[in-house]
């Protein structure tokens, strides 16, 4: 086995909100792996929790704050990356947000507004990195994204979060098929439920983690390391025929039909 099947790829992570991240866990393993990355972070609100994980890189380590919602932001960052890398390998996506309102209601009562913010954030941020990303990414590349189940099946309370995924998980396939002839591969990782910022303060959560404790073949939750270390196969030479994919990482939750 190769110890490190990234060394020499240059990497760059949006949505490290602090330690819990999956995105903290898919960078810490690509820098195993031997990746050298940048950084964003949403905004100053995050800024010194970002900056005291990111240090443990180095002080050189490139962070740089960035909303998803702004081109202009989107453009400094990958203008920066490419001053200091001349060249991108690896773009990692792991960013979602909708109102919180959105969340608790039904879908029904979904507002035009909650919809707007929720594809914003969670979606077109992806087709919006990948047209600034690919030109960088001159030898190819991997772009991984983060997704959920309730793209495909209706988690009660998901409600629009799961309609922006699935638009997210299409446009994985969309961008997959333009990219493809550029050797830029791809693909997102379908995680189970892990209790993180983003998951905390939903109601019912820890209900989730048991019953897919319960009902996943595994009997047992999925573990952040465990969606480093498919970040890092995704990434690698090893998936090199991989692209337009959604890989469950769930403990095999989703073959179950009942
Ligand atoms: P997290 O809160 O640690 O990460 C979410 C990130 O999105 C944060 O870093 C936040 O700053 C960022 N973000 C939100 N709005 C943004 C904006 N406008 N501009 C820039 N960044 C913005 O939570 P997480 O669970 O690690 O979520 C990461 C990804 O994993 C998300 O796409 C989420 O949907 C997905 N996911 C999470 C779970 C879970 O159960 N936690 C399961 C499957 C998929
Ligand atoms: O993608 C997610 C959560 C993303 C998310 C979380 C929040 C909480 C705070 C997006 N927007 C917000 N907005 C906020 O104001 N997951 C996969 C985790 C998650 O969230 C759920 C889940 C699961 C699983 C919400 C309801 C039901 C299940």
């Amino acid at each position: 086995m190769n110890s490190k099947p990234l060394s020499g790829k240059l990497g760059l992570v949006f949505g490290v909100a602090n330690k819990r991240s999956i995105a903290w866990a898919i960078a810490q393993a690509w820098a195993e792996a031997g990746a050298r990355l940048a950084f964003t972070y949403q905004g100053e609100r995050l800024k010194e929790n970002v900056e005291e994980l990111v240090g443990t890189f180095g002080p050189d380590t490139i962070l740089l704050p960035c909303d998803v919602t702004q081109d202009a932001q989107l453009d400094a960052v990958f203008q920066k990356v490419k001053d200091s890398f001349g060249r991108l390998d690896l773009l990692l996506h792991s960013v979602a947000f909708a109102p919180k309102e959105a969340l608790e209601g039904t879908f029904v009562g979904t507002t035009r507004e909650a919809f707007r913010v929720a594809h914003d954030v969670s979606a077109y941020s992806l087709v919006a990195m990948a047209q600034r990303a690919a030109p960088l990414m001159a030898q190819g590349g991997s772009m991984v994204s983060m997704t959920y189940y309730g793209s495909v099946k209706v988690v009660p309370h998901y409600n629009v979060m799961g309609v922006a995924k699935a638009s997210l998980e299409a446009s994985v396939r969309y961008l997959a098929y333009d990219l493809g002839q550029q050797k830029i591969r791809v693909n997102a990782i379908s995680a189970g439920p892990v209790n993180t910022l983003a998951a905390r303060g939903i109601s019912g959560f820890s209900a989730m983690l048991k019953h897919y404790e319960a009902h996943a073949p595994l009997k047992r939750n999925v573990e952040t390391s465990e969606l480093g270390a498919t970040g890092v196969f995704l990434a690698s030479d090893g998936a090199a025929a991989i692209t337009g994919q959604v890989m469950y990482v769930d403990c095999g939750y989703e073959i179950m039909g009942m």
